[in-house]
């Protein structure tokens, strides 16, 4: 399959629709995440540095909320140990769908599922390394301690959770300084002004950003140390923490 240019909001909507996970967005997805998370593409290249660190034979890497499996695929190519496998997890039917063919058609060695369902409940077992990348701005505020908490306890000693989000700022300035940056950068891309206000309205009520000290926060009361902001590139941030040994 060719990659497309993503133009779903190209046109002007008289409704706009919440933003779903669904076919017309799959087939153009890799071009909007890359265009539209300045970042994108450097969380995914520096992925393999902490796979190699801290993934340990006969364990299980997650990947929640997986799409279409770029992060999967950055540390399937990168794990060196022996009797590894990743699960990625997703909601959606449609990127489960098209993840399993991209999984089907690369070759590296370490086996692969991806499993349809809800990160919420999806077991997490056995886990040396926990990965979720622009997906808990998709749950809903009240499920987040919960999640963090479930990933925690299926994380081994030692182990490490990775994830990237869209941040949120308390202060007013900094908060309008990053949306304007973060526009910049979309038109930079190529998206007009109506596709940026169209997917930005499609996404009003669907994802939640959280400021970086709530990520803290929460990430030290489901028991994690060392938590470390890893990346940043304007509003968007990607943080490891570690489960004591
Ligand atoms: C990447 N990590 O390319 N359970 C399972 N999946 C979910 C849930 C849920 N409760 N809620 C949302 N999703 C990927 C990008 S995209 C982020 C992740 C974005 C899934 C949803 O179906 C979608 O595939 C993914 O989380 C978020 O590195 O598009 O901005």
């Amino acid at each position: 399959m060719t990659q497309q240019r993503d133009r779903i909001y190209q046109h002007a909507q008289e409704q706009i629709e919440p933003f779903r996970f669904d076919e017309r967005v799959v087939k153009v997805f890799p071009d909007m995440i890359q265009r539209s998370v300045p970042g994108y593409l450097p969380i995914l290249e520096q992925l393999p540095l902490l796979a190699r660190q801290v993934v340990v034979p006969q364990s299980r890497v997650y990947d929640l909320g997986c799409s279409l499996g770029a992060a999967t695929l950055s540390i399937r190519r990168a794990i060196q140990v022996e009797d590894c496998e990743i699960i990625g997890v997703d909601c959606s039917e449609a990127m489960v769908t098209r993840c399993r063919e991209i999984m089907a058609q690369d070759n590296s060695r370490v086996p692969v599922e991806v499993v349809q369902g809800d990160i919420l409940t999806h077991p997490i077992e056995n886990a040396s390394l926990v990965v979720m990348n622009f997906t808990m701005q998709f749950i809903s505020p009240e499920q987040r301690a919960d999640l963090v908490q479930h990933i925690f306890a299926g994380l081994r000693p030692g182990a490490a959770f990775v994830f990237a989000e869209k941040l949120r700022f308390d202060d007013a300035e900094e908060q309008h300084l990053m949306t304007e940056w973060h526009h910049d950068f979309k038109r930079a891309q190529g998206y007009s002004d109506l596709e940026i206000a169209q997917k930005r309205a499609s996404l009003e009520r669907v994802m939640l950003p959280d400021t970086e000290a709530i990520h803290r926060q929460r990430l030290q009361s489901a028991g994690f140390v060392r938590i470390s902001q890893w990346f940043r590139c304007l509003n968007f941030s990607a943080f490891v923490a570690f489960k004591p040994e």
